[in-house]
């Protein structure tokens, strides 16, 4: 009892509640016009514009980069909705927003949620949060590992703001290297290696795709954050025995070097 109780206390003192109705002051500036036509791959488009943007801020100050995870996404997507009916960290059934996390899934030890409202870019979200101390704190906290990022447009919503966003931030108590299903590093375009070995998708192999599958090894080995979609993963599986491994490195060095003739080696 007394753990139990000491476990909610823990997770209490780590939820960041900081909110500000950043919504008010752009009521007089959005456009309703604007959002009629957004489509579904525009408001995904923004989303990924907006993950981006927290990595490239955390980026720059030295900080791990975070993961996308897809169930993250969605919670982030349902907490937007959610936000448009009712604004604030407490969801419209009454219970705190942490309750949209399923435990077995998401194990988290520190958890923070941010909301904006009003703005209809990702740029012009990311700086009403860059504004407010508290949201801006947990864009930059150093222990986080993985977000969810979400926007709805709802043109009824609350306060007549029509652009709601979330982010949700967490670390996760089984480790800062805990791989979610289908987690990835947030791109601005999606690499498709033309043939074996082309990590990097320019359509040739050279020194780049092998310093790129370095710096992937090195960093899962390091634990810092590294991904390669599943395209790139199958190029830059050289040996093709489904592990990304040193060895594969080496191969690719080979055939650059010219002394292995073809790709994926062939034992
Ligand atoms: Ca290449």
């Amino acid at each position: 009892m007394l753990a139990t109780a000491k476990r909610f206390y823990s997770k209490m003192v780590s939820i960041l509640t900081a909110l500000v109705m950043t919504c008010t002051t752009a009521i007089f500036t959005v456009s309703t016009a604007h959002g009629e036509d957004l489509s579904e791959a525009k408001i995904s488009e923004m989303i990924n514009e907006m993950a981006m943007q927290i990595n490239a801020e955390r980026k720059a100050l030295g900080l791990r980069e975070l993961y996308c995870v897809p169930y993250l996404m969605d919670c982030a997507e349902q907490r937007a909705g959610e936000a448009s009916e009712v604004w604030g960290h407490i969801r419209p059934d009454g219970t705190h927003f942490t309750s949209i996390i399923d435990w077995d899934t998401a194990q988290w030890k520190n958890i923070f949620e941010n909301l904006t409202a009003g703005y209809d870019t990702a740029e012009s979200a990311m700086e009403s949060f860059r504004n407010s101390p508290n949201h801006w704190a947990a864009i930059t906290n150093p222990d986080i590992t993985h977000m969810g990022v979400g926007l709805v447009y709802n043109p009824e919503g609350f306060g007549g703001c029509e652009y709601y966003w979330s982010q949700i931030f967490l670390q996760d108590q089984r480790g800062d290297d805990y791989e979610y299903a289908g987690q990835y590093l947030p791109s601005d375009k999606v690499i498709v290696p033309a043939d074996e070995g082309d990590v990097n998708g320019d359509a040739a192999i050279n020194t780049f795709d092998y310093i790129t599958l370095v710096e992937y090894i090195r960093n899962k080995q390091e634990g810092s954050p590294a991904y390669l979609n599943d395209a790139q993963l199958e190029a830059a599986d050289c040996f093709k025995d489904g592990r990304i491994t040193e060895a594969d490195a080496k191969a690719m060095m080979r055939y650059i070097i010219g002394e292995y003739t073809a790709l994926p080696y062939e034992f």
